[in-house]
Formats: C-alpha cells, structure tokens, sequence
C-alpha cells in the first residue's frame, strides 16, 4: 500500500536559515507535506455512525460528481440508471468514465489517484480486484489508514438532526470519536421550513409553518438541545443563489430571531455556503444542482448588524469571489473559506487563492474536501497541496524579491494558519494534530 507524500517528509524544522530563491519552493512542499489538516467541511462519518458513512470502490464511483459526467458520455437514460443496484451503477461508471474514455476531468483522476495510493490497478477492465480489497478493509482500520494516508487529523462532519437515518445514531448516543467533529446542519430548517415543521411537531416541539413567536422560541428549544446533545464546533446552511437577507419570509424570520441568537448563545461561528441552484436538472437528482451568482449584500447586511455572530463563508459562483475577499477585508466576524464543488478544480482554485492571498495574506481558510466518500480524502488533499505548493512559493519569492527574507519557519507558520490554525481559532478550540 503506498503511502500519501504526507509521511515522506522528516525535515527538521529548527534550521532559522534564509532560504533563497530556489530554496523556497521545496521548504514549501515540506512544509505541505508534514502538516495534518484540519478538513472543516465533510459528509464523513466515524465508523459507529454506520452505514450513512461511505467507503470503497462503488461509492467512490456514484459520487454525485462523476454521475453528472457519466450523463454526458453515456446513453444510459437517468432513470434506467436509477432502477439498477448501486453495483450496477458503479460498472456503467467504470466502463463508460474510465474504459471507453480517458479520465481527464477531475473527479475522474481522483479516482485514479486513489486506486494507485492503495496500489490497486488503474487500467482494469473491470472492478473485481478493487471490490476484494475494499471487501477486506474493516471500517475502523480503514479510516486510520485513509487520515495518514491523507494527511489529515480532524475531518468537520455535516451533521442533520432531522435526517431520519441519523437521528437515530445521535438518540442513542453513539460514542463521540474526536477526530470527526460535528456540525448543527440547518438546510431542513431553514430551506424547507414548509417540511420539517410537522416531524419538529411529533418531537414534541409547538411549531407552526409560519414562524409565529411560539414556534421561534421552540425553534429555539430544539437548537439548545441539540448544541447539547450534539456539542456542535459550528451551525452550517446551504443557501442558494437568490439568498436574501433581510427578508420577511420563514427562512428570514427563523436566521433573524432563532439561529443567530442560538450561535451568540452557544458562542458558534454559523457557516453560509452560497450560491447553489437546486434541482435545475431533477432527472440526475443529486448530480442535478447548478450554480448562480449571489447577490453579497445580504452577507455585508449580516456581518455589519451582526459584529458578535462569526460567520464561515464559501460562495460556489466564480463571480463573488472577489466581493467575498472585498468583504472580509471590511469585516473582520467573516472568514472565507473553501473552493467548493464545480470551483475545486485546479485552474480555479488557483485563480481564487492566488486572489485571496494577495488580498487577505493568510487570513483566509483555503480549502475543504466536502468529501462523501472517506477514500476522497486521498486525492482531494493531494490536489490541494500541489495547487497551493506553487501559489505559496511564488509569493514568497516575490517577497524576497521585494527586499524581505523568508525562512522555514516563516512558512511553517504560514502553512499552519491555512491548513489547520485559521479555523481552530474561529472555532475557539484547538485539535490533536497527532
Ligand atoms: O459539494 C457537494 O457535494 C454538494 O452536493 C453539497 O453537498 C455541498 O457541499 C453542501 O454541503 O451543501
Ligand atoms: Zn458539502
């Protein structure tokens, strides 16, 4: 089993020397290479959460990402697709994705680099010898393998309370494993108030659909037990593109009067992920959300009437990138964060780090996975630390060509802040990097 770049590296880190130029690109990749990320957003689970944690090689292949391309190549129908087993699925995948054609696009290589980080042939015609080696790995085992191999101690999970496959799992208070932190997911809540208000009602809370004072402070009630069952580090929605706030409807009504008090309350950062069209192709279900460009004023409305609620924030439209950087150097409660979904692809993230550096130096939180699959871990963290290897060096250069040193120190720092430090702060707690 070959092991990630991560535990190639045993530079020492107590040399305070200069370093010139071409020195500087390796102390970066060193510097990548031997810290352990903090991933703070995922839809990963511990292995006692059970089965709504996915591994192996055919979740790997029906990530949402890859069915939306597996539409473009085949002729397969999606609602043939959706009548056949997951198994089935994952074969019309390999064979059409990587058999019939080379897999060039991102989510396609990240498959191909978790295939050789586990040493599993990438050329097969089939997934036979995949299907066996994943058939022997026990959870536990296996997700130790997957953070040393990718390099990560503490993945950030999205946890829904009214997801009715996880409830259960929190009811009967599974055992915490520090190293998957939870998140208070608020979608249901927030975005599709006219649903969960009736099963908040069976769970004895007295709501209503129209966000009547009664029904925020039960809205409320439910939050505290939660941050109290659950011991949340954030509370995270996903909002879409015609986002709006201040606004007179449920969703303004219940962020207003319920979530921000209940984030002051509980002293936690609400994470805003902007900017997602749903459904503008239901055949492909989750493959089907787009991306439309967000109207920021409501983030500046929010940071500026709100300066005690800190606020996490990754817009999916390549066009509000730089109001968010223009914003975060105005309001020092928000920090951006991530290159999410259809942005997490080398040119673009490039693009947008390249930006975020040059306008907030380290004060920003580069990447995230949003791995579903544990295996993700492996691919999306290696990408991240060759995209950003170069960005870094280069502004280090420039750096000394502009008349100041740098040392390795210097950026060990750096590299720290991005990948670990920047959101243990937000969050006011600090993880076990070992
Ligand atoms: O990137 C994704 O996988 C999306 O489907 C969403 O899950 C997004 O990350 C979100 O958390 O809303
Ligand atoms: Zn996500």
């Amino acid at each position: 089993m070959e092991a990630a770049s991560f535990e190639k590296s045993n530079l020492s880190v107590d040399r305070p020397e200069r370093l010139s130029g071409h020195e500087i690109e390796g102390a970066v990749q060193d510097a990548l290479a031997r810290t352990q990320c903090v991933d703070m957003h995922t839809h990963l689970y511990p292995a006692a959460f059970g089965k709504i944690g996915l591994w192996g090689i055919d979740e790997l292949l029906t990530y949402h990402y890859l069915e939306a391309e597996f539409f473009r190549h085949s002729s397969m129908t999606p609602e043939d697709y959706w009548r056949v087993s997951k198994r089935a699925q994952a074969e019309a995948i390999w064979k059409t994705l990587f058999v019939e054609n080379t897999p060039l696009s991102e989510a396609t290589r990240g498959v191909i680099a978790v295939l050789k980080a586990f040493g599993l042939p990438t050329e097969a015609p089939d997934l036979s010898e995949a299907r066996a080696f994943f058939a022997e790995q026990s959870a536990e085992a296996h997700i130790n393998n997957v953070l040393r191999m990718a390099g990560v101690s503490t993945v950030v999970m999205t946890n829904d309370p009214l997801d009715p496959e996880e409830m259960p799992v929190w009811m009967k208070d599974v055992k915490s494993d520090p190293r998957f932190q939870p998140v208070l997911r608020l979608d249901r809540i927030l975005c599709e108030w006219s649903d969960p208000w009736e099963q908040l009602v069976s769970h004895g809370y007295d709501v209503d659909n129209r966000a009547s004072a009664v029904c925020i402070s039960e809205i409320r009630r439910f939050l505290s037990d939660w941050c109290r069952r659950m011991r949340p580090i954030y509370m995270a929605v996903s909002l879409p593109d015609t986002f709006q706030f201040p606004a007179d409807t449920p969703q303004g009504i219940l962020l207003r009067e319920a979530v921000l008090p209940s984030c002051r309350e509980f002293d936690l950062p609400l994470s805003l992920m902007i900017g997602v069209r749903r459904q503008v192709n239901p055949r492909i279900r989750l493959a089907g959300d787009a991306v439309g460009r967000a109207d920021l004023q409501s983030l500046e409305t929010l940071c500026h009437q709100y300066p005690e609620n800190r606020f996490l924030v990754s817009v999916l439209s390549r066009e509000n990138q730089h109001e968010l950087c223009v914003y975060a150097r105005k309001f020092n409660n928000l920090m951006p964060f991530g290159c999410w979904w259809f942005l997490n692809n080398p040119s673009i993230v490039e693009e947008i780090t390249r930006e975020r550096i040059e306008m907030l130096g380290t004060s920003f939180i580069p990447q995230h996975s949003d791995a579903r699959v544990l295996e993700q871990l492996i691919y999306k963290w290696q990408n991240t630390r060759r995209t950003l290897a170069p960005i870094l060096a280069g502004s280090y250069r420039l750096l000394v060509e502009d008349g100041r040193d740098v040392t390795r120190q210097d950026i060990q720092r750096d590299v720290d802040k991005l990948l670990r430090s920047n959101f243990e702060k937000w969050i006011g707690h600090g993880f076990s990097a070992s």
